[in-house]
């Protein structure tokens, strides 16, 4: 499958990397959108978070579970916000599941 995600967690494509565990590597946004912009994801392909089941749900507590985690190694004391795009209309451009943690500064109260 060509994904690129897939391609980044193995190393196949260079990422800067902050996290990494069994389920989740996490990376900078190659176009961060605030000071602090890291992308989280699950090693495994899941499309996105409409393709979420009971089947894969454990993994994707595991990443959820790093989000905190890399928060506080980001020194996002203040709090941050953790967005997960989906499909054409939620303009999801990597068809790979991802959070956004988007932080270092006051965000806009505008959601969208
Ligand atoms: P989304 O639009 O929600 O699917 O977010 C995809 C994000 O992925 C977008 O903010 C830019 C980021 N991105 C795309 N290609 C690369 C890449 O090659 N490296 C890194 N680090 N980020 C990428």
């Amino acid at each position: 499958m060509d994904c690129l995600f897939c391609a980044i967690i193995k190393g196949d494509i260079p990422s800067t990397k902050v996290y990494e565990d069994e389920y989740a590597y996490a990376f900078r946004d190659i176009n961060p959108a605030a000071p602090t912009h890291v992308l989280v994801v699950p090693k495994t392909h899941i499309a996105s978070i409409d393709a979420v089941s009971e089947e894969n749900a454990d993994t994707v507590a595991h990443v959820l579970a790093a989000i905190p985690k890399i928060a506080a190694a980001e020194g996002l004391v203040n709090g941050y916000r953790v967005v997960s795009n989906v499909g054409e209309d939620g303009c999801q451009s990597v068809k790979h599941l991802h959070f956004h943690i988007l932080g270092g500064t006051k965000l806009s109260e505008k959601m969208a």
